[in-house]
């Protein structure tokens, strides 16, 4: 953390109003910022750009429209518990339109829908959850009497921004699997021009409160990939930061769920882990801050390349995936990585070096977004060189 400029917030005290609000304490939402400008990538000075944007900003208006999809991505927002995440992207957006949580049906939730888009024409970002259905005229899903394709661009037309959440929106998904028969497509198919991507079945929510809060802060989204994916979240394979890569590496695979391999934490590669050929930043950020390794590898599943177009819901579950990158990573875990202690010291220290930062920032994301207490006893004890019973057993 630049302590300098965060020093310059000492007297502010809309953060500390902030900090109630979200039930955090000062502390916590300063840290948090920090992390956020780390994740970004962002030189010193931005963590207090983003706290105070955070913290005075007035939200931008949000409409959030459900096509073909499961509500994952919502649901996954709404799961994360620590440091509320579902809190503070609902403080830094005014969330204007969302058939999910609104209480609200039928018309009183168009007018919703309508009145959000006139007050805030030309500002207001919308954000599309799932693939459109293209075939027949678009009749597969329909809303308020209109088509997924009708809405869609209505609601685009006057946008300052479109985000595509989710695997379905950004390039159709689970509903494109072959044969596709309603011809579901992605957001951008639809409108004929390039939008953020925030691909993922479900995406990680950190990507999507990371990519609004650069938009409050900054006034513009993040840079993407000819993908339209923020390059602070998709720019890496999944398998350069595995907790498992030393395993890879030394050729120790899983050759079975349950077998020998599998139990000891073995590389999944064998299994079917498509950690080699996707792109996405799970291993280093894990979901839903549940604790300890909560990421689909860090559970013992192959990584299924959720995130990845032609990957995730095309290729077979369990056929090997495409090796894109045989250069070893910067950073390598240890060769023996407890497991159940969340994000790898390896990643930690991956993030650190991606963002260009201190470790401390990194370390410190990695701890909030995933270290159980459990976990971080364990790492306590282990530094004043002592084990604990729990240790043992892991
Ligand atoms: Fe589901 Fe979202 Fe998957 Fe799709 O996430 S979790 S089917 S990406 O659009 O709701
Ligand atoms: Fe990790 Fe999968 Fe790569 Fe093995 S193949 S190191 S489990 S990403
Ligand atoms: Fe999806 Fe693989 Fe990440 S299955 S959640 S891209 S580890």
């Amino acid at each position: 953390m630049t302590m300098e400029n965060l020093m310059l917030l000492e007297a502010d005290d809309r953060i500390d109003a902030a900090a109630t609000r979200l039930s955090m304490s000062r502390r916590e939402l300063l840290q948090f910022c920090a992390a956020l400008a780390a994740t970004l990538g962002l030189p010193q000075g931005a963590d207090a750009a983003i706290a105070q944007a955070v913290a005075t900003k007035k939200r931008p208006s949000v409409i959030w429209l459900h096509f073909q999809e499961c509500t994952g991505c919502t649901e996954s927002l709404l799961r994360a518990e620590h440091p509320t995440l579902d809190k503070l992207i609902l403080d830094v957006i005014s969330l204007d339109y969302h058939e999910t949580l609104f209480a609200a049906a039928g018309h009183q939730v168009e007018a919703a829908r309508k009145q959000a888009m006139t007050e805030h024409k030309g500002k207001y970002i919308l954000v599309v959850e799932g693939a459109i259905p293209t075939k027949d005229g678009g009749i597969y899903c329909k809303i308020g009497g209109k088509t997924a394709i009708e809405l869609l661009k209505e609601c685009a037309a006057d946008a300052a921004a479109v985000i595509a959440i989710g695997s379905c929106a950004s390039w159709g998904g689970m509903p494109s699997t072959d044969p596709n028969p309603t011809g579901a497509s992605s957001v951008a198919q639809v409108l004929g021009k390039p939008v953020v991507t925030i691909p993922g079945c479900p995406p990680n929510p950190y990507n999507f409160l990371t990519t609004v809060v650069h938009f409050l802060t900054f006034g513009t989204l993040p840079a993407v990939d000819k993908l339209g994916r923020p390059k602070f979240a998709y720019s890496r394979l999944i398998h350069e930061n595995c907790e498992r890569r030393a395993h890879f590496d030394a050729g120790r695979f899983a050759m079975e769920f349950g077998d020998d391999g599998h139990r000891q934490g073995f590389c999944l590669y064998k299994l079917g882990c498509k950690g080699p050929e996707t792109y996405a930043n799970c291993s280093v950020i894990l979901f839903g801050d549940a604790g300890a390794g909560t990421w689909p590898v860090g559970c013992g599943h192959p990584c299924i390349g959720c995130t990845e177009q032609g990957v995730g819901f095309q290729k077979p579950i369990h056929s090997l995936a495409k090796l894109k990158n045989l250069e070893p990573g910067a950073f390598l875990p240890r060769i023996v990585e407890d497991k159940g202690v969340g994000a790898s010291l390896g990643a930690a220290a991956v993030l650190a070096a991606v963002v260009g930062v201190g470790i401390g920032a990194g370390a410190k994301l990695t701890k909030n977004l995933g270290l159980s207490h459990e976990a971080e006893e364990l790492e306590k004890a282990k530094k004043s060189g002592q084990t604990t019973s729990k240790s043992a057993e892991v």
